[in-house]
C-alpha cells in the first residue's frame, strides 16, 4: 500500500476545525485531527510546505519509522505546530491501518481494558447558586464526574464560565479579548463552591475543577490544601508547567489529586512530573501529544509510576480526536477518565461519528479504524474564519497568564 495523495480540510461549522486527509492507492484513506485552536494555519502551512510532499509514496503501515521521520528527521524538535502536524499524520495512519485490517483502531493497540469510558462533564455558573443548578443538571443527564466552574464577585468574566448562557467557546472571531482577573478573589471563592457542592450532593459525585494555570506554586498549595476536605477527583493546571519542579511544593502540602498536560507536547514536558510523582493525571491529547504512538509510551511510562491518563476533551478539539481519545481510552489499562463537551450540532453535520453518551460514560462502536468520517461538501460551506483565544490582564494592566 502506497500514499497517493494528502489533502487539508480547514472548516467553520461554529469554530474552526482542521483535518488532515491520507489517501492511499488502494481507495482507502485515513483521518486526523491537526486543530491548534487559535494557530491553525499554522499547522495548516506546516503540514502543506514540509510534510505532506514527504508522505507521498509511503507505506501507511510503516507508523513507527513516519513517526520518526517527522520527529526526528525535522531536525527541530518538539512545539504544538510540529507536533499538531505529527499528530493528524499518526492518527490517519493508524485509521488507514484499522480500515485496511478491517479491525477497530482499540484491536491494534492492546484491545478493550474495559466496556465504557468514564467521562466528566462542565457545569458552570455565573455565582455559587447557579453553578450549583448546572451540577444538579448534569447530575439529572447521569454523569458521575462534573467539572464545576463558577463566576467570581467583583470580575466581570472568568475562564470556563460562558455569557447568555450560550455553550462555552473561549475563542473569538476578531482580535483577542482581554479579560480581567485577580487572583485573591478567586483564591477566596472557589473553597466556598465546593464546599457548597458537596453539602447539596453528598460525597458520591465526583467533583473536578481547573484553575487554569493561574496560580503560583504556594497560592496553588493553598487552594489544593483548602479543598481537601472537599476530596476533588482532580485540580487541573493549578500552576502553568513549564517549571516542573514548582509541583513539589503544592504536593509537599495537599493530597488534592493532580492534573495537567492540555498544553503539552512530547514526554519531555512530562518527565519530572511523571518520575517524580508529582501529578495523578496526564491531560496531553491524542492531537496535540504526538498522536496515539507517542501517547501510547507517555501511557506506559506514567503506569509505573501509578498516574493514569485523564485526556483534554474540549469542543476546540475535533470528533476525530475524540474517536481517537476512545479508542485509546478503551485499550490502556491505566486510563483515569476522559473530558466531554459534546460539539454543537452543526460539527456533527460535518463529522460523522460513531459514539455515544450514555450514563455517565462514552461508547463506542466496532467501525473499523478510529471509525470517524468527514462530509467534505458540507465542510466547504463553512469556511475559516480567524479567531483567537482570549487574553488576561490584571487589575493593574498587567498582562496575566490566561
Ligand atoms: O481552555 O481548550 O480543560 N479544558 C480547558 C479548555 C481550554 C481550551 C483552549 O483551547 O482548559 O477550555
Ligand atoms: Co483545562
Amino acid at each position: 500500500m502506497k500514499i497517493t495523495e494528502v489533502k487539508l480540510i480547514l472548516c467553520s461549522p461554529s469554530r474552526n476545525f482542521l483535518t488532515l486527509k491520507i489517501i492511499t492507492d488502494q481507495g482507502v484513506y485515513g483521518l486526523g485531527d491537526a486543530t491548534l485552536n487559535g494557530r491553525e494555519k499554522a499547522v495548516a502551512t506546516y503540514l502543506e510546505e514540509y510534510c505532506i510532499p514527504c508522505l507521498i509514496g509511503k507505506d501507511p503501515f510503516q507508523i513507527e519509522d513516519i513517526w520518526h521521520y517527522f520527529y526526528v528527521g525535522a531536525y527541530w524538535r518538539r512545539g504544538p505546530v510540529k507536533m499538531t502536524a505529527i499528530s493528524a499524520i499518526d492518527m490517519a495512519l493508524w485509521d488507514i491501518k484499522g480500515k485496511a485490517l478491517n479491525i477497530p483502531v482499540y484491536n491494534l493497540i492492546g484491545g478493550k481494558s474495559r466496556q465504557k469510558i468514564l467521562v466528566y462533564a462542565h457545569a458552570e455558573g455565573k455565582d455559587i447558586e447557579e453553578t450549583v443548578d448546572r451540577v444538579g443538571a448534569k447530575i439529572d443527564q447521569g454523569f458521575l464526574a462534573i467539572r464545576a466552574q463558577s463566576g467570581i464577585p467583583g470580575l466581570e468574566d472568568t475562564y470556563g464560565v460562558s455569557r447568555n448562557n450560550a455553550p462555552y467557546e473561549p475563542a473569538v472571531r476578531g482580535n483577542p479579548k482581554e479579560s480581567i482577573w485577580d487572583t485573591d478573589k478567586y483564591l477566596n471563592h472557589i473553597p466556598r463552591l465546593f464546599k457548597r457542592l458537596r453539602e447539596v450532593y453528598g460525597d458520591d459525585i465526583h467533583l473536578l475543577h481547573d484553575a487554569h494555570h493561574r496560580c503560583t506554586p504556594v497560592e496553588a498549595a493553598r487552594l489544593a490544601r483548602e479543598l481537601e476536605s472537599c476530596h476533588l477527583f482532580w485540580l487541573e493546571d493549578a500552576v502553568r508547567g513549564e517549571l516542573q519542579e514548582g509541583y513539589r511544593l503544592i504536593r509537599s502540602h495537599s493530597t488534592t489529586p493532580l492534573a495537567i498536560g492540555e498544553v503539552f507536547n512530547t514526554i519531555y514536558d512530562l518527565t519530572t512530573f511523571i518520575t517524580e510523582q508529582l501529578i495523578d493525571y496526564i491531560r496531553m491529547p491524542i492531537v496535540h501529544g504526538g498522536g496515539l504512538t507517542h501517547l501510547l509510551k507517555v501511557a506506559a511510562m506514567a503506569s509505573v509510576y501509578h498516574i493514569r491518563t485523564g485526556f483534554h476533551g474540549a469542543t476546540d478539539l475535533s470528533p476525530v480526536n475524540l474517536a481517537a481519545s476512545l479508542h485509546f481510552d478503551l485499550a490502556v489499562n491505566n486510563f483515569g477518565i476522559q473530558e466531554y463537551m459534546p460539539h454543537q450540532p452543526l460539527v456533527h453535520e460535518v463529522f460523522k461519528i460513531n459514539y455515544e453518551y450514555r450514563d455517565g460514560h462514552l461508547h463506542i462502536d466496532d467501525t473499523p479504524g478510529l471509525g470517524v468520517d468527514i462530509d467534505e461538501e458540507v465542510a466547504k460551506k463553512h469556511p475559516y474564519q480567524r479567531a483567537y483565544l482570549p487574553m488576561n490582564r490584571k487589575m493593574d494592566g498587567t498582562v496575566f497568564h490566561w
